[in-house]
């Protein structure tokens, strides 16, 4: 299928379902006390309960996934809110230049401003019209469809606003800062010094 193979960034193939991957145990999530927060470098940090996110107005998007041990999942539509309408519930500190995305259990994953409120990405709740399972993010995870699918934090918690960069969990740990799989970012060591 040459046209699919036009939309594998290189190094990729094309997932058969959809793979389950992420490291440690799927976290146990109450929706009564779930609480999704905004802080860091903003004039007041604020807090949603679940029904609070839910009234944020509701996007769909849809995009492939690549993660970068390999498989890409193609034609995803997520329904979520853009990152965009979330990042708009507080007044950003002028100098904030990147944000750290939390998770249950300390998972982290760290993105420039603009790429995390890029126009196709988005907190999804749902993925093909099915509430998001427990062992793929669900209540809510992050989706950002130009980066390497470890940026897209399962079990999101909240952004925290940041005036510098910050690396997240994999990034720490031998990944890519930037992560684009297009330019098969995988590795800090492709990383050039800037
Ligand atoms: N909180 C959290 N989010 C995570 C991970 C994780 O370990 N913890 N793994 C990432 C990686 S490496 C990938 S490929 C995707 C996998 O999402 P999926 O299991 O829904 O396919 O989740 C990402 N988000
Ligand atoms: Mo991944």
């Amino acid at each position: 299928m040459s046209a699919n193979r036009d939309r594998l960034p290189p190094g990729q193939y094309e997932a058969r379902g959809w793979p389950v991957l992420h490291v440690g145990g799927v976290p146990p999530i109450d929706l009564a006390t779930w609480r999704f927060r905004l802080h860091g470098a903003v004039l007041e940090p604020r807090t949603f309960d679940w029904d609070g996110f839910r009234s944020l107005a509701a996007t769909q998007v849809h995009a492939d996934f690549h993660c970068v041990t390999k498989f890409s999942v193609f034609d995803n539509d997520w329904g979520g809110v853009a990152v965009r309408t979330v990042v708009d519930q507080v007044r950003l500190d002028p100098g904030v230049t990147h944000v750290t995305v939390h998770a249950a259990e300390g998972y982290t994953a760290n993105l420039p401003l603009e790429v995390v409120v890029d126009d196709d990405t988005l907190f999804a709740w749902e993925r093909n019209g099915e509430p998001l399972t427990p062992e793929h993010g669900g209540p809510l995870r992050l989706v950002v469809p130009k980066r390497y699918a470890w940026k897209s934090v399962k079990w999101a918690t909240g952004i925290e606003f940041l005036t510098h960069d910050r690396r997240g969990f994999w990034e720490e740990r031998g990944y890519h800062n930037v992560a684009d799989p297009w330019r098969e970012e995988r590795y800090s060591y492709q990383e050039t010094a800037s």
